[in-house]
């Protein structure tokens, strides 16, 4: 059955160029790429991501880390991929959340570091299952963002919503 991942590049992931690199791992799930956008995480986004790991002694680490605080790289790249146990083939890619511990040929195990002050900078973020997943995207990205129909959706009529247009549109 179809299932949906949110893949993340973090911070250090665009600060060392692995983009390239790692959208070429991730083809050979040959999963379907069903969305993707630059992102300026703030605080409040990278809490929500990670609020359940609030209670664990890195949180304020981590928050900082997605921020791109530590590598003047102020956004992530942020994905969803689609297709049969997108999940599972996307983790096992990514390999262990510990860099030192994951496959030397896994995208962490091959680009991660342990920081001096304790952080696992692993250079992607994969949801881990499947409740997670739907909880991220939909924290991740909007209906609209998404070329397929992924959850149920509703429409709503907002007024009076301030947004930008190009200036000489
Ligand atoms: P995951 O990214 O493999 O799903 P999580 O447990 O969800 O792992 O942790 C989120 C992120 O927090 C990890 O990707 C890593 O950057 C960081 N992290 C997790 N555990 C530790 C730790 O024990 N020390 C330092 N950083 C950690
Ligand atoms: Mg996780």
């Amino acid at each position: 059955m179809g299932q949906a991942v949110l893949i993340l590049i973090k911070p250090d992931g665009l600060k060392k160029s692995l983009t390239g690199n790692i959208l070429t791992r991730l083809s050979e799930t040959k999963l379907e790429i069903v969305a993707a956008k630059m992102v300026r995480v703030s605080k409040e986004l990278a809490q929500e991501h990670y609020k359940h790991l609030k209670d664990k002694p890195f949180f304020g680490e981590i928050i900082k880390y997605l921020q791109g605080d530590f590598h003047d790289r102020k956004k992530v790249m942020a994905l969803v991929y689609w297709g049969n146990d997108a999940i599972t083939k996307c983790r096992e890619l990514a390999g262990a959340t510990n860099p030192e511990e994951a496959e030397s040929t896994s995208i962490r195990g091959s680009y991660g570091r342990i920081t001096t002050s304790g952080v696992y900078e692993n250079v992607v973020h994969v949801s881990s299952n499947v409740p997670e997943a739907e909880r991220e995207i939909k924290l991740w990205f909007t209906p609209d963002e998404i070329i397929v129909d992924l959850y149920a959706t509703k429409d709503v009529v907002k007024k009076e919503l301030s947004c930008k247009i190009w200036a000489d549109k």
